[in-house]
């Protein structure tokens, strides 16, 4: 089983990165707790140095399975679903930015919070018709260097818009893509999900990236998800990804970290 840990190269208020700026320290971090790879959540490519941080992802011995993207959304407010035309544009221009640092290291793109939350003004229907516009162009220009994009469906906490694996399902249908598919996330999933098993069953090659956190989004172990269930599952599909880690830096984030990997690891 390869294992990531999700860090945000910057710093952010989305709560679940487990690590968040302080880039080397919590990379040497990262591999000094025996992880394979780190989740790389970048608000704007723009604001990193690839070539610097492609050296340091290299002395660490990391890998980099996925692109975290949500932050455009949640401090910039970028949207595939905004009402407002150049918001859209600038959302889908934001993501086709990611295509060469997910290219450096082979990642997978994760279309997260940017797909916007429905605005008063907005129809269910129309913003599903954006929503599919952004992602074929987006998904047009990653197949170029040959990029997969993978939407996560968000608990209906966070967003109006794909919360569960059938929407998901029904959404790849739409964008009609194979380098498509979707990020599934065991916290979301245990909110949404009729049951956990059965879903992952029915995404089967569709999933691209897998989320780990606890039924309380700490991590695996501190809530009441069977996590030996869950892989065994995941892994009966075919999965040969990654299982990353986007739980709480609870009780502090090289415990969470820790005790993620020794869980993970005896399963
Ligand atoms: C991001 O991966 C996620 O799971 C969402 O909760 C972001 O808000
Ligand atoms: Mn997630």
């Amino acid at each position: 089983m390869k294992l990531s840990i999700v860090l945000s190269t910057q710093p952010a208020q989305f709560q679940a990165a487990t690590f968040k700026d302080n880039l080397e320290t919590n990379l040497r971090r990262i591999t000094a707790l025996g992880y394979d790879g780190v989740e790389l959540a970048i608000r704007d490519p723009k604001l990193v140095d690839l070539d610097e941080l492609d050296r340091l992802i290299r002395e660490c011995k990391l890998s980099v399975p996925a692109i975290g993207t949500g932050q455009a959304w949640g401090e910039e407010g970028l949207s595939f679903t905004d009402p407002d035309p150049s918001v859209r544009r600038a959302a889908i221009e934001r993501i086709q930015s990611h295509i060469p640092v997910a290219s450096c290291f082979g990642a997978v793109i994760i279309i997260g919070l940017i797909r916007g939350i429905l605005k008063p003004s907005v129809e269910q229907a129309q913003a599903m018709d954006w929503l599919t516009e952004a992602l074929r162009e987006c998904c047009a220009a990653a197949r170029l260097h040959g990029i997969r994009l993978a939407l996560e469906p968000i608990n209906r906490y966070e967003t109006t818009i794909i919360n569960n694996a059938v929407q998901g399902l029904e959404l790849i249908e739409h964008v009609g893509t194979d380098n498509f598919g979707l990020l599934l996330d065991t916290f979301h999933m245990n909110i949404e999900e009729p049951s956990i098993e059965a879903s992952i069953r029915q995404c089967g090659p569709h999933i691209f990236h897998f989320h780990v956190a606890d039924s309380n989004r700490w991590y695996p172990g501190a809530g009441h998800l069977d996590f030996k269930s869950i892989l065994k599952t995941l892994f009966a599909t075919g999965y040969s990804g990654w299982v990353s880690g986007e739980f709480l830096p609870e009780p502090d984030p090289r415990t969470a970290a820790e005790r993620n990997i020794t869980e993970l690891r005896q399963i």
